[in-house]
């Protein structure tokens, strides 16, 4: 049986591994919701299907599909993938499945945080959004992971760490009051700390163009390994991407991670600009409480959100003119890992990438020996 810790992590000994520590495995969920993804979500299942093909060369897969949609889901994805009957609202696993913490000696337990949608009643994307509320919950109890259930809302996606104890998210998601109303950067700075075991928070300002989120770090900037970075970069002066990238370069080249260390921080190209077209808006339902889908309107299109797995990073493809130099350059910022590019756009026109619909499980830490 798992129990929901009244406790802290970080007064625990607990703390959340970086991405690019070994993993024990990955959590997706099935996208369905025809408001959102057009022509009945099809397209995009294909797309999340060949995103956990992918991931699953490197480790274990995980999906959760809604009963309706279980037998759909188990006959279209990879035998080796295990699929789970799971309720959810959507499908962003990052951001409404739990983050897991570890401690030295060997166990692993859940951060389970509020989440209202990005935004809540006033300015969130969907209502309602209580079967995302359980995902977390779900997913520890067959992980059979203690949870702790965090006293604020945040998501997965608004936070990375290096899992040396440092922390790099957005003023504008954070800040915003949308998700914690009242609460100050000291009192996120303090949640962050108490629920990741991180003591050094790196504040960036905006996240990527028009990123339904309020601009979540994983669109933006990620740790590739301690004290190196990579950004997303529009050289175009022309381009509002270009401000908000230059402003977070100047921010990383000021600040100390928690060792100390200064940032080594690596542009990867920003695709596009892209829009959505009027056939792929015309395709999506509309449904009062869903934000609508406009045809024309700017697409937070980034290389920086993809997948870390063991031995491989999993990179959406979202524009011919740039593809090739983001997998190069990425292939050089991983030297150990194979690179692999599987088509973003359906997932993007959903509102995120590779890394908001999937969720690592860390493996857990080896325990010193004796
Ligand atoms: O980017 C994410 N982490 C989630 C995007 C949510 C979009 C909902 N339409």
């Amino acid at each position: 049986m798992t129990s929901t810790l009244t406790t802290t992590p970080a007064g625990d000994g607990f703390r959340m591994p970086a991405e690019f520590e070994p993993h024990a495995g990955c959590w997706m969920l099935w996208p369905e919701r025809p408001d959102n993804w057009r022509e009945g979500a099809v397209r995009a299942q294909r797309a999340f299907c060949a995103v956990a093909a992918a991931i699953a060369q490197f480790e274990p897969v995980s999906v959760g599909a809604s009963a309706a949609q279980y037998e759909f889901a188990r006959a279209q994805l990879p035998a080796a993938v295990r699929v789970i009957e799971l309720s959810s609202n959507d499908a962003w696993m990052r951001d409404v499945g739990p983050t897991f913490v570890v401690n030295d000696r060997g166990e692993r337990r859940g951060v389970d945080w509020r989440f209202n949608a990005w935004g809540g009643l006033e300015s969130g994307l969907y209502f309602p959004w209580d079967a995302d509320d359980l995902v977390a919950r779900k997913v520890l109890e067959i992980e059979g992971c203690d949870r702790y259930r965090a006293p604020f809302v945040m998501e997965g996606g608004a936070v990375h760490v290096d899992g040396e104890g440092t922390a790099l998210v957005t003023e504008q998601c954070l800040l915003r009051g949308n998700r914690n109303p009242g609460a100050a950067r000291a009192d996120i700075e303090a949640g962050l700390c108490a629920y990741l075991g991180v003591r050094t928070v790196i504040w960036l300002g905006e996240g990527v163009c028009n990123d339904e989120t309020d601009g979540h770090i994983d669109n933006l900037a990620c740790f590739v390994r301690p004290g190196v970075i990579a950004l997303t970069w529009a050289d175009d002066p022309r381009d509002a991407q270009a401000m908000i990238s230059r402003d977070a370069l100047a921010r990383l080249m000021a600040a100390r991670d928690a060792r100390g260390r200064r940032f080594e921080v690596h542009k990867l190209p920003s695709p596009g600009p892209l829009t959505m077209t009027a056939s792929e808006a015309r395709g999506v339902q509309s449904r009062t409480g869903t934000q609508p889908r406009r045809a024309g309107r700017r697409l937070a299109a980034s290389y920086v959100n993809f997948y870390i797995a063991n031995g491989g990073v999993v990179v959406p493809l979202l524009d011919e003119r740039t593809d090739r130099t983001a997998l190069v350059r990425l292939r050089r910022l991983f030297p150990g890992r194979k690179v692999v590019g599987v088509p973003g756009r359906e997932i993007l026109l959903g509102g995120g990438n590779i890394h908001c619909i999937t969720q690592q499980v860390p493996a857990p830490a080896r325990p010193p020996r004796g």
